[in-house]
């Protein structure tokens, strides 16, 4: 697999073969890029982002580490921006109908689809685009100074994040095996049982989808310290605490902050309730359609804080907080004390 890196015309072409290889991590080969691991097969989408995106000022990306409520914040930032058009209680509103993922599409995934479209060119301002790309990897059309785009990031406790990351792939290579067993399409890893202490290990090494995570969370939180006007920096624990203040701050944020008019009438709390992991997992859509590699479903598990100790011991809690936290080490963020379900 080959692309230009997007630095030119001139530029060395990227031989994705010629990356580091990771194929414990079900069901993607993954290859490691920029400091990052990707599925191999998002490599091409990765690097056609950087030259054919062409970015609106008025452009909203959600950025996340893979399993940290990015599923959540599509759903609330596109009823937040979309409001006008489609009023949070409205019975035909897109959420109660689709999933948040067919909402806000991810841009790199869109790109690996075709890289020679932008299929984000025919939506209208503003758009609501979402990422798991660590913020040096972002298109630098998109981040230059000037260039007025905004970025939401969401963050999440890294043993939460880990444990909703190792269940999300065990299913998708139980569907592997249901692949390989019809003799559908070939799966790029075999499939087979993936245990907890393998995911745990790849997990703490940073071998995993979007990994490691701490440099990942880091480069965001330092963005949004340089530039608080154009990152906005959210923590996926705190939205459990105070969803509706989230909201507002979000919407704030994306320049459509709610009126006096729209807080006397509760519609920060109605697009809570539209996007609240209940409502979601009611929705038609989200119960039985399916996406290429998984079921809809899957993307509504149990969404609370603290989850980790039902699956992880005392003693892997503590070694994969201290991998983030001195990944974090000098930045000025760091997690909270760990909660427990
Ligand atoms: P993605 O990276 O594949 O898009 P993402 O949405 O970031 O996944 O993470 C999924 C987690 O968000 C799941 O967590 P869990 O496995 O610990 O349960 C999922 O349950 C949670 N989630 C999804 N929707 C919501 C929601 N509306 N509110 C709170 N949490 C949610």
């Amino acid at each position: 697999m080959v692309a230009s890196t997007g630095d030119g015309d001139m530029a060395e072409p990227l031989v994705a073969s010629s990356l580091p290889l990771e194929t414990r991590f079900p069901p993607f080969h993954l290859r490691q890029h920029g400091g990052f691991w990707f599925p191999e097969t998002l490599l091409p989408g990765i690097v056609a982002v950087r030259t054919r995106f062409a970015p609106r000022p008025s452009d909203v990306f959600l950025a996340s580490f893979p399993k940290s409520g990015t599923t959540w914040l599509k759903a609330l930032a596109f009823a937040t921006a979309h409001r006008a058009d489609h009023p949070p209680h409205a019975p035909d509103h897109p959420l109660r109908h689709r999933n948040p993922h067919d909402c806000v599409e991810f841009l790199e995934v869109s790109y690996a689809l075709d890289p020679t479209a932008d299929a984000f060119a025919a939506l209208p301002s503003p758009r609501v685009i979402a990422t798991h790309l660590p913020y040096p990897l972002l298109p630098e059309r998109f981040t230059a100074e000037g260039a007025g785009c905004k970025v939401v990031y969401v963050c999440r406790d890294p043993k939460d994040a880990f444990v909703s990351a190792w269940l999300f792939a065990r299913k998708m290579a139980a569907a592997a095996a249901a692949g390989a067993a019809n003799d559908d399409e070939p799966w790029p890893v075999p499939p087979k049982p993936f245990g907890m202490e393998e995911a745990f290990e790849l997990f703490c090494d940073g071998q995993c989808p979007g990994g490691p995570q701490g440099p990942h969370v880091s480069s965001y939180w330092e963005a949004s310290r340089r530039w608080p006007e154009k990152v906005l920096f959210l923590q996926y624990e705190e939205m459990l605490q105070d969803p509706v203040d989230n909201v507002r701050k979000l919407a704030e944020f994306m320049g459509c902050a709610f009126s006096m008019e729209e807080e006397a009438a509760g519609v920060a709390r109605d697009v809570v309730d539209l996007c609240s992991i209940d409502a979601l997992k009611n929705v038609e859509a989200n119960k039985r359609g399916s996406r290429k590699y998984v079921k809809n479903e899957a993307f509504f598990r149990k969404g609370v804080a603290g989850d980790w100790s039902n699956h992880m011991t005392p003693a892997m809690a503590a070694r994969l907080d201290g991998i983030v936290e001195d990944a974090l080490q000098g930045s000025g963020f760091a997690f909270a004390a760990a909660e427990s379900a």
